[in-house]
């Protein structure tokens, strides 16, 4: 193609685009609400959208995104009326740390009772609550309470009384420390106080030393910030690095974890709380004791939905499910699932599952079309990318959400991801398109809602002999639903009836690259598609 004739050629394809824009605008206005039933149950079976605070919508023009640019975004993220179909309808937003803190990420605080004057302050928390509550939206706050910065005034304090040799004083014991015996080395993970021969625990970095919660004063302390914040009104709390608590003693961890939430739920018995605890599901299930845990099994690059989504066998995720489901059900009765694909401290599975492919689509079908409460990771909805890359640095996780419409949010300090290889459909276009990402998330959370007994009840997977096609039965308070997956390329056929499945008779849904139909107890489906089906 000679170049004047490519550039007449982009020129027309720009004018058909933004002369079908409109229109396509309308019809995703019309995105099939009609007919769809939104009654779902206030309960914690909520889909959650993670918010790294200060990547995600600046409100002041510093470039730091902040809680009032959380405010000013709340209908994209939920309006308030599900039946309007105008926005992604999440049901419940995590916001990394908030407190006041030296670094850009706030994993290390130096003040729980105070909002970081990057972010806002405690009225402005207040106010976003109730707007997230006017619009059935719950909020959880991020809790990295196993460790403080080193400006932390409880640090300092510690740090002076064993400078000085005062054992008596009531902060000695604040920070977990070891003084090893003569000749004796100090394990790792451990940091020396001056020359003092005491060495405070940091597992993470020195800059993280960890707290002691052999100390009473410190377990009273850190319960008091978790109340202060429930008094405030919010939600609950996602806990990060739970599993560190006592270092190594995963049943000591969970023990306490069980105490905090005795706690807890004292106060407010519908507490959302979720752990960070990033290991394996043998692991995990000691956590579920006390709280609901992310499912990192499944997450990530390597994890069992990016396998599945890649035309892989459906019958095994549903199965691991199944599993899972009986395992903490077993632990706890009203234990979740809390599946995800991507979050901060992961890569973004747009890099690898490509949105080109399909295979993001079929990923957020299995996750999101499914058990528990899942986490869709900010940006994830519109395909963007950013990973450690060579400079193996996590701000490339957390880049500026693309919102194209001028807000002034930047990417984090310490950013090297290249901008070329960002998705370059921002949130104002993939709002005009109703073929882009972020329309197929918003459908995808309309079908999830009206169905109730998609994420509730008792779960069955099918166990079906193509093994790239897969599913489950769904059973809660009378309603029953079977989800069905085509993870291939291309459309498959079931004989519902032969299955014992005959008494789904009515297809109420389906989402995918292609299309799926039903008649005579016959179902195809397409390539890199879901159905959901009801009697
Ligand atoms: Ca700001
Ligand atoms: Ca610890």
């Amino acid at each position: 193609m000679r170049k004047s004739s490519v550039i007449l050629y982009i020129l027309l394809i720009s004018v058909l685009l933004s002369a079908f824009a409109p229109a396509a605008f309308a019809e995703e206005k019309a995105l099939g609400t009609a007919g769809m039933d939104f009654t779902a149950p206030d309960d914690n079976y909520r889909v959650f959208y993670e918010i790294f605070t200060g990547s995600f919508s600046d409100s002041d023009g510093d470039g730091i995104g902040d809680l009032r640019g959380v405010m000013q975004r709340m209908d994209y993220l939920n309006d308030g009326d599900p039946a309007s179909g105008l926005s992604l309808g999440i049901e419940g937003i995590w916001l990394t740390p908030i407190f006041a803190s030296p670094s850009y990420h706030k994993y290390d605080v130096t003040d729980f009772y105070a909002v970081d004057e990057q972010f806002g302050t405690l009225e402005d928390l207040q106010a976003l609550i109730e707007l997230c509550h006017e619009r059935g939206v719950k909020l959880i706050l991020d809790l990295p309470i196993n460790h403080t910065a080193t400006n932390c005034e409880w640090f300092v304090k510690f740090k002076n009384a064993h400078l000085t040799g005062n054992d008596r004083h009531a902060y000695y014991d604040f920070y977990s420390f070891v003084r090893p015996a003569e000749g004796e080395k100090a394990p790792a993970g451990y940091r020396e106080i001056g020359s003092t021969g005491d060495f405070y625990e940091c597992n993470f970095d020195a800059s993280m030393p960890e707290l002691n919660y052999d100390n009473d004063a410190v377990r009273e302390e850190l319960l008091n910030v978790a109340k202060f914040y429930l008094d405030l009104g919010v939600d609950g709390f996602r806990f990060d690095a739970a599993k560190y608590i006592y270092f190594g003693d995963n049943r000591q961890s969970a023990d306490f974890w069980v105490w905090y939430l005795d706690a807890l739920r004292a106060i407010k018995p519908d507490v959302y709380t979720v752990a960070e605890v990033w290991d394996s599901d043998g692991v995990t299930d000691t956590y579920y004791s006390a709280t609901n845990c992310f499912d990192f099994t499944t997450s990530q690059t390597n994890g069992l939905i990016a396998a599945t989504a890649q035309h892989g066998n459906v019958n095994a995720y549903t199965a691991y499910v199944q599993d899972y489901l009986d395992r903490v059900h077993a632990i706890r009765a009203d234990a979740m699932i809390v599946p995800f694909i991507a979050n901060h401290d992961t890569d973004r599975a747009a890099g690898y599952l490509t949105v080109a492919s399909g295979n993001m689509k079929v990923a957020a079908n299995l996750y999101l079309l499914s058990s528990g409460s899942p986490f869709i990771y900010y940006g994830e909805e519109l395909g963007m990318r950013g990973s450690r890359g060579a400079a193996n640095t996590d701000a490339n996780r957390r880049l500026a959400m693309l919102w194209g419409d001028g807000d002034t949010v930047r990417d984090p300090v310490g950013t090297t991801y290249d901008p070329a290889k960002q998705v370059q459909d921002t949130a104002y276009d993939q709002m005009q398109s109703a073929g882009s990402l972020y329309s197929y998330y918003k459908k995808l959370l309309l079908i999830r809602a009206s169905h109730p007994a998609i994420a509730r009840g008792d779960y069955t997977a099918l166990s079906l002999s193509d093994t790239k096609l897969g599913g489950f039965v769904s059973a809660w308070q009378g309603e029953r639903v079977l989800v069905l997956h085509n993870t291939t390329l291309s459309s498959a056929k079931l004989d519902l009836n032969a299955l014992g499945l005959g008494d789904f008779t009515t297809l109420s849904a389906y989402i995918g690259m292609e299309e799926a139909d039903l008649s005579d107890g016959i179902l195809y489906l397409g390539g890199q598609t879901s159905a959901v089906l009801v009697p």
